[in-house]
């Protein structure tokens, strides 16, 4: 199974997302219900490890907290800018829970994640855009903001590539509690 820990998001905030995308030739928008924000991609992994790794999740005890994206930025490899997310705000809250969970995946035995955490929805994948329009876009929205929402939960999903798009399953849910 290719693996990975995300949250989901209200569909107020995948609103206000969606109406980011268009006007921008040549690149490949997510479809709204595929946004999310990754909290630790773990990969292909059998399925009995699997199971270990939705124990060491189902042990995490972390409070519900605050989540607000803000702005938009993008990432760039070998000199070419491959996607364009909105950044979310890296508040004690996330950053605790993202901790905590690559605590539980490595003592469940996956190697450690080498980069550091920097929390984004992927809005688009940017191969195909022109510099100069995808810099236009960036700073046309760069007072994006979404109010702040609750997060009350984290997600182990599924994720199967397709040729047009990945389908991502929501496998497991686990709460957070005050
Ligand atoms: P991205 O949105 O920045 O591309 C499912 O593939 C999720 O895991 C995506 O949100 C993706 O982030 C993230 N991810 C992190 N590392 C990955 C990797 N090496 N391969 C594929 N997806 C990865």
């Amino acid at each position: 199974m290719r693996l990975f820990v995300a949250l989901e998001l209200p569909p107020e905030v995948k609103d206000r997302l969606a109406s980011l995308a268009g006007g921008l030739p040549g690149v490949r928008w997510v479809r709204p219900e595929n946004y999310h924000l990754t909290l630790r991609f773990i990969g292909e992994v059998p399925g009995h490890l699997a199971e270990e790794l939705d124990l060491a999740l189902a042990a995490i005890r972390a409070k519900p907290f605050p989540l607000s994206l803000s702005g938009l930025g993008t990432f760039e490899k070998g000199g070419r800018v491959q996607s364009l997310h909105v950044v979310a705000e890296r508040t004690p809250g996330l950053a605790h829970l993202q901790s905590k969970i690559e605590t539980a995946l490595q003592r469940s035995g996956l190697p450690a994640e080498r980069k550091r955490f920097a929390p984004h929805v992927t809005l688009a994948r940017t191969e195909g855009a022109a510099l100069p329009k995808l810099a236009g876009f960036i700073q046309a929205h760069n007072l994006f903001r979404t109010e702040p929402v609750m997060v009350e939960r984290f997600v182990l999903y599924s994720s199967q590539l397709g040729k047009e798009a990945a389908v991502y399953t929501p496998e497991v849910e686990y709460d957070l509690a005050a």
